[in-house]
């Protein structure tokens, strides 16, 4: 089984099972954990909930490589994504305590697995990131929610350039509820099990990183349009790295992500999913896509050959387009 469900002393424990795949999740798990979240919800000898990931990592994200693989006639490219926002929008509105257990990498579909949730146990490998510019995709799975109402516009910055973000900082921004050693986490995990208390641990000491250090440069350079925050990295004291960084990335996912982070500060959880929905309808079968997954997942040459490839050459009414004609509604 790709996905696991038990039920250990009044808690639903459901663990994602795709150790080799980074417990990305594909739409099967999707379905099965929708459904059981369903009946959870109404049964009374279930308490509370833990989301953990088998292995090393919690969840890579969705199974894009299968997506992007599939047939436009089998509808995965449609039916995965409006799944599992869908399952994204049924964590928020579940009644219980839902915790999960973020180990490893917690990225894109993992976060919307997460974020929605009530607690996110933070531990020493907690790797964070949107990193969906990087395959001619955006932040999705609530991304312009969650993104969108982060301080100093740190969301932006997140979501354009996929920045991973350890344990200091996710906690430091919140992002995480509460910290736990790792050879603690099993402690952690029983006391929720039987009792449904969170042992509290002292947080890591916030030093030496450079996301907190420059939060006013984060603030200033990640404000305007995309040539305009290309132009203000540049001339800024922020790392070189930075700057390479983000001119690797999709030039279409630039302008898109900056205009749905933009779009998602004034919207519910709700319509943030909706206008997600139809933009992943609209990116999902454009060559770039095709061009991340293999630079990233397949070929992994990491050389895509994006089209447009320059920023200049983006048509910024195209841009807005994916965001005005909705044909392709979630709820
Ligand atoms: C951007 C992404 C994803 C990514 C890499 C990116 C993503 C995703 C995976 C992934 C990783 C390992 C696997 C797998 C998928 O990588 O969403 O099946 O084994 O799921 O740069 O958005």
């Amino acid at each position: 089984m790709e996905i696991n469900f038990e039920i250990i002393r009044s808690t639903g424990v459901i663990t994602l099972n795709r150790p080799q795949a980074l417990n990305a999740l594909n739409i099967e798990m999707a379905k099965q954990f929708s459904e059981t979240l369903n009946k959870w919800s109404k049964d009374k000898n279930i308490k509370r909930v833990l989301l953990k990931g088998e292995g090393k990592h919690f969840c890579a994200g969705g199974d894009v490589k299968k997506v992007h693989l599939s047939d436009n006639k089998s509808n995965l490219k449609k039916n995965f994504f409006s799944t599992e926002y869908k399952l994204n929008y049924e964590i928020y509105n579940f009644p219980k305590p839902y915790m999960s257990i973020w180990k490893g990498v917690v990225m894109g579909g993992g976060v919307g697995l997460s974020i929605f949730g009530d607690y996110r146990i933070v531990t020493d490998t907690t790797q964070f990131a949107m990193p969906e510019t990087a395959i001619g995709f955006f932040p999705d799975v609530g991304g312009s929610y969650f993104l969108s109402r982060l301080k100093n516009n740190i969301g932006l910055f997140l979501g354009l350039t996929g920045y991973i973000l350890n344990a200091n900082e996710i906690l430091s921004l919140k992002l995480g509820t509460h910290y736990c050693p790792i050879h603690e986490l099993d402690n952690l995990i029983d006391e929720y099990i039987s009792k449904g208390t969170i042992k509290n641990f002292t947080k890591i000491s916030l030093d030496n990183s450079s996301i907190l250090i420059n939060t006013n440069l984060i603030s200033e350079c990640f404000n305007g349009n995309i040539p305009n925050i290309l132009n203000k990295i540049k001339n800024s004291s922020l790392n070189d790295k930075l700057y390479q960084n983000i001119t690797n990335k999709c030039p279409m996912s630039l302008f898109v992500t900056n205009e749905l982070i933009r779009k998602g500060r004034e919207k519910s959880l709700e319509e943030c999913l909706e206008m997600e929905y139809n933009l992943s309808q609209k990116m999902v079968y454009r060559n770039d896509f095709s061009q991340g997954i293999d630079a990233v997942l397949i070929s992994k040459t990491h050389k895509p050959k994006w089209d447009p490839e320059l920023l200049k050459d983006i048509n910024l009414n195209e841009v807005e387009s994916f965001f005005e004609e909705n044909k392709n509604q979630l709820f």
